[in-house]
């Protein structure tokens, strides 16, 4: 369980060859919560995201839009980028760029150390290479196109055509990690999730693994190879170290000792480049490998993964203009089992709105703060003795939190979020079964009444601090209205350990009115 210990998760870092897409902000939204989650758990949190701005994709993009490469980048990070970052809620710690001085220095600091050691050498390399991934493509991943590409080989990812290049470059030594990392995976089973992206890796360097072409000489874009200027950086050899770079790796007191190693949560896209190659180079360094490597899955169209290079990407705001970045956060999470591809469709997304965001907790949010207003002038009343259905309450929301905890520690979001909901379901049975308004009829049932919008308002104050991690801008409202503020402190503040702690709210703290935290969407007039 998440407890005063130091916890680093990164976020891929996004090419900004284009504006992202719903893909890129479910990544993004994943890692934010169990980062916010970490945080309030008490530990030592840090959470990294940024770009990744090299190679011959993101020249070739400038060029086509008539500019360098870096005001391309420029001009993506600050208009596409980092506004992501706010349309979707996210309290990310650091944002790199891989065009940053801080990480090309380290860059080149790690690649000399590698070299130095015997673990890089020169060699000729020719084999088919798909710009869209930056990679040369096995066998395995090489299809014959169709349509207009009719007759050429092309890459089952991107169905464009690949290039045959035949460069002088620099090997890195991955052969020679072949043992160590299938020992890795069979000693560390949590080190690759889920367990299919494991058996995955695990089948892949089974089969052996080849060297590494780790530079480029047909273009200039990239970080220097700091022994032979002709050469630049193979760009995921440079992205995957921002990991690193970004804790200040190779830098005087950095807080790298302190940070690393991290969790890092990745499509499963790019999983064989941070399960095989990432901690392969990191061995040949000498440094520990990550704490974990969890791919999720795909968000589909048509069955297909959605795609900058496919225009079948969905721009965040076209959801969150309409329903909020709160139910944006909650839904990707909630509907799609994290690991898991899924689906994504506005009358799926419309219905959990109404029914569990709207319905269910906003609705028990407004209806608890209203009878406290109504009965008890907006003070929360004193409890009486509990009864079985009270203690019953207590249990849920315990266990609940307990459930959450240990999901969250599995990067099982969807199993914290289905645990938290217990208590929404059952408080929203509890106030129909419990009927506040039938016993406010009757001035000798005051003290049940007292103790049932007790038991209902302090469930209400754990699940602000059980949701506040994925809706927070709901849950700060709630946590206003309650007047938790005043008796409890900030939100933020709250520890996620003691939230299913029943009986914290203080009595006698004064609610205020709460705005429907989730309202009707009107439908738009056509
Ligand atoms: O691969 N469904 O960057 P990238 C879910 N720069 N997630 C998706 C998605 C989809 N349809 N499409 C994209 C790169 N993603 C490299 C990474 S890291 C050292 C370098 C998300 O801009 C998902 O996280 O192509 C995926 O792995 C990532 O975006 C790829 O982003």
């Amino acid at each position: 369980m998440a407890s005063g210990n130091s916890f680093y998760i990164t976020t891929p870092i996004f090419y900004v060859n284009d504006a992202p897409h719903i893909g890129h902000a479910y990544t993004e939204v994943a890692a934010d919560v169990v980062a916010r989650w970490h945080r309030q758990s008490g530990d030592d949190t840090w959470s990294l995201t940024g770009t990744d701005e090299h190679g011959e994709k993101i020249l070739r993009t400038a060029t086509a839009n008539g500019t360098t490469p870096k005001k391309w980048a420029d001009k993506l990070v600050t208009e596409a980028w980092k506004p992501l970052l706010e349309t979707i809620d996210i309290a990310n710690d650091d944002f790199i760029r891989t065009t940053d001085e801080r990480h090309e220095s380290s860059v080149q600091l790690f690649l000399q150390r590698l070299y130095d050691d015997g673990y890089i050498y020169s060699g000729e390399y020719e084999a088919l290479y798909c710009v869209g991934c930056e990679e040369f493509k096995p066998q395995s991943e090489i299809v014959n196109g169709t349509g207009q590409f009719e007759g050429q080989k092309v890459c089952a990812i991107h169905s464009k055509p690949l290039e045959l290049l035949k460069e002088k470059n620099y090997f890195f030594r991955m052969s020679d990690f072949t043992e160590r990392l299938l020992a890795l995976y069979e000693e560390r089973p949590d080190f690759v999730q889920p367990e299919s992206a494991r058996n995955e890796v695990i089948q892949f360097v089974r089969q052996g693994l080849s060297d590494l072409s780790i530079s480029r000489s047909s273009f200039d874009w990239g970080v220097k190879v700091p022994w032979d200027d002709s050469h630049v950086v193979y760009v995921w050899f440079d992205a995957l170290l921002n990991y690193i770079t970004a804790v200040g790796y190779g830098q005087e007191g950095a807080d790298f000792e302190r940070r690393w190693p991290a969790t890092h949560i990745v499509g499963k896209d790019i999983l064989r480049f941070h399960a095989v190659i990432w901690p392969a180079m990191l061995m040949a360094a000498g440094l520990e490998v990550p704490k974990q490597v969890f791919g999720h899955g795909w968000l589909l169209v048509g069955g297909e993964k959605m795609s900058k290079s496919k225009l079948t990407g969905i721009a965040p705001t076209e959801i969150t203009d309409t329903f909020g970045s709160d139910a944006f956060r909650y839904y990707f999470l909630r509907a799609i089992a994290f690991g898991q591809d899924g689906s994504f469709s506005w009358e799926d997304l419309s219905a959990r709105y109404q029914a569990e965001l709207a319905n269910g907790f906003g609705n028990l949010a407004s209806r608890v703060v209203a009878m406290v207003t109504k009965y008890f002038d907006g003070v929360v009343p004193t409890p009486a003795d509990y009864t079985d259905i009270d203690m019953a309450i207590h249990t849920v929301v315990a266990k609940a939190a307990e459930d959450a905890d240990r999901a969250i520690d599995a990067l099982a979001i969807h199993d914290a979020l289905a645990s938290i909901w217990t208590i929404v379901d059952e408080l929203n049975g509890y106030i129909t079964d419990s009927e506040p308004w039938a016993l406010a009829k009757d001035p000798a049932n005051a003290a049940r009444l007292g103790t049932v919008l007790y038991t209902a308002v302090d469930g209400l104050r754990a699940l602000a601090v059980l949701l506040s991690p994925v809706l927070p801008k709901a849950t700060e409202k709630l946590w206003e209205s309650l007047g938790a503020a005043d008796g409890l402190g900030a939100l933020v503040d709250q520890r996620i350990r003691d939230a299913g702690q029943f009986g914290q709210l203080p009595a006698g703290s004064t609610v205020s009115a709460l705005q429907a935290l989730f309202p009707r969407i009107e439908p738009a007039i056509a």
